[in-house]
């Protein structure tokens, strides 16, 4: 608790669920604390929950209350270089994010996912795994339950999903094992390019007992001037610390050249799904697990919702929502492999995020497929296939495709996009996406 030594007054700047939870925390806290809000929305999310004894500014911002806080807690959501933050930086105010706050008050053992693609994944999973080994277990972060929100029940460990945005406001947060799954360009509205980014990655690493990084993709690599804990590496060859190993014919994860599990076993699929539950296994070994009795779990786990999900199967139409594919590296996921008979209908679009696009063109032009294009940055996929079709909402699309199409093809959700110009999250745009195939399948 030395942490809050001398501080008095603290604003939680964003409100949503991280805020809420902020708030939450600290008004339990043994010490009296002045806790104040701003939020820039005019109608902040989750306003109505906040404790009478906390004052809230909406619509913009509020200057002299940051100026006059001892520390402030910022939702990961607004840029640590927006102005006022910055306004309060210059003036040596303290200002971290939810995750430190956790860090502050965490007395059991944690481990952390990062990196561009697969978080969320390899977070449930380690989850469900850790619980069929039999633990008490917290699971949350920027997977959707705020990290502050595991607190109120004591479990034998913690699973966090860290974004690079709250990894950015990160800075005392022990680990007993870490991983950087993988870097592809995201998030570039916030970064000043893909090196500022992977240092907001990179910081998970940096009071992490093992950092278990992805030996395909050396950028999750910590850089050799850091000083770091032990490294183990993962990867789909054989020949790493976790990697997949042939054993007459047969693959399995290993540990070592220990076997732990045949792949074929692994319900989930895709080639993704295989690095993602081998780093789960990782993770746990790493925190001292032994994920021998919890294996079973890996034959029945299907994943998340939202991630290549058939939600409707009829007159041979597969319609599937990948709505959590929210940049052009999880699309390319998800097209890769793809063996159709018929049409693929793909509808992309939505908040781009300064992405560059035109990744995705080489693979759509081995593909039988009909571009659909939609929300705010929709008009700069046109040019990516000759097919692409620019409309105004997911609801025209369908009206306009399902007359056409047939027994074989497949529609798909997979907008290489955020979902914020239409929607409040991706789970609100997959539900749509799936309530729109319901009625239409
Ligand atoms: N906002 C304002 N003004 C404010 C506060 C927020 O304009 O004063 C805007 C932000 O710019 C942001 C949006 O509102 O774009 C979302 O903020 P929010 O209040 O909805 O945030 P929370 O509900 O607290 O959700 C946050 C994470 N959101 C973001 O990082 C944008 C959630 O990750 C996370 O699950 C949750 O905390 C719990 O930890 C979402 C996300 O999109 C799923 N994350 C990004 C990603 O995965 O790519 C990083
Ligand atoms: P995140 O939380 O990092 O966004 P998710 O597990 O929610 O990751 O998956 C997001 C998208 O990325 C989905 O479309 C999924 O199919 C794809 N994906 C999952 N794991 C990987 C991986 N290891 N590499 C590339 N893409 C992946």
């Amino acid at each position: 608790m030395e942490q809050w030594q001398g501080i008095n007054n603290v604003v939680v700047v964003g409100l949503g669920i991280t805020g809420l939870s902020v708030v939450k925390h600290l008004v339990k806290l043994p010490h009296k604390l002045q806790v104040r809000v701003i939020d820039t929305r005019d109608i902040p999310p989750g306003q109505e929950q906040l404790p009478e004894s906390v004052e809230l500014h909406s619509g913009g911002w509020n200057v002299p209350w940051l100026l006059d806080a001892d520390l402030i807690v910022v939702n990961p959501g607004i840029a640590l270089a927006t102005p006022e933050i910055q306004q309060a930086i210059a003036a040596n105010i303290p200002v971290v994010g939810d995750i430190e706050l956790f860090a502050w008050a965490v007395n059991k053992p944690v481990v952390a996912i990062t990196g561009s693609n697969g978080k969320s994944t390899v977070t449930d999973l380690t989850g469900v795994l850790a619980k069929a080994c039999g633990l008490s277990v917290g699971v949350g972060g920027n997977i959707g339950v705020p990290a502050l929100d595991l607190l109120q029940d004591d479990r034998d460990l913690y699973v966090l999903e860290l974004s690079s945005f709250q990894l950015e406001t990160t800075s005392s947060l022990k680990l007993v094992a870490a991983t950087f799954l993988n870097l592809s360009e995201d998030h570039m509205d916030r970064y000043d390019g893909m090196a500022q980014y992977r240092q907001a990655k990179l910081r998970i690493f940096n009071h992490a007992q093992t950092c278990i990084v992805n030996a395909q993709d050396k950028e999750t690599y910590p850089d050799s001037s850091d000083s770091v804990g032990k490294i183990a590496e993962f990867g789909l060859h054989a020949g790493t610390e976790f990697d997949v190993i042939e054993v007459d014919g047969v693959e399995y994860f290993s540990h070592n050249q220990n076997v732990i599990f045949p792949v074929s076993e692994l319900a989930l699929v895709g080639r993704h799904n295989v690095a993602n539950a081998l780093v789960a296994l990782a993770l746990l070994i790493e925190a001292g697990v032994n994920v021998q009795t919890g294996l079973n779990a890996l034959k029945t786990y299907s994943g998340l919702t939202h991630r290549c999900q058939v939600v409707a199967d009829n007159r041979g139409i597969k319609w599937v929502n990948d709505s959590k594919a929210t940049n052009v590296a999880s699309t390319l996921a998800a097209l890769s492999g793809l063996n159709i008979a018929g049409k693929l209908y793909l509808l992309v679009g939505g908040m781009g995020k300064g992405a560059d696009f035109s990744e995705l063109a080489p693979i759509l032009a081995t593909l039988n497929v009909q571009l659909c294009c939609f929300g705010i940055d929709g008009h700069e996929f046109l040019p990516l296939h000759p097919s692409a079709k620019l409309f105004d909402s997911m609801a025209e699309i369908i009206e306009w495709a399902q007359p056409q199409m047939l027994a074989g093809d497949m529609i798909m959700l997979s907008p290489a996009c955020a979902s914020f110009d239409q929607f409040n999250n991706f789970m609100a745009r997959g539900d749509v996406f799936t309530e729109l195939a319901q009625q239409y399948a």
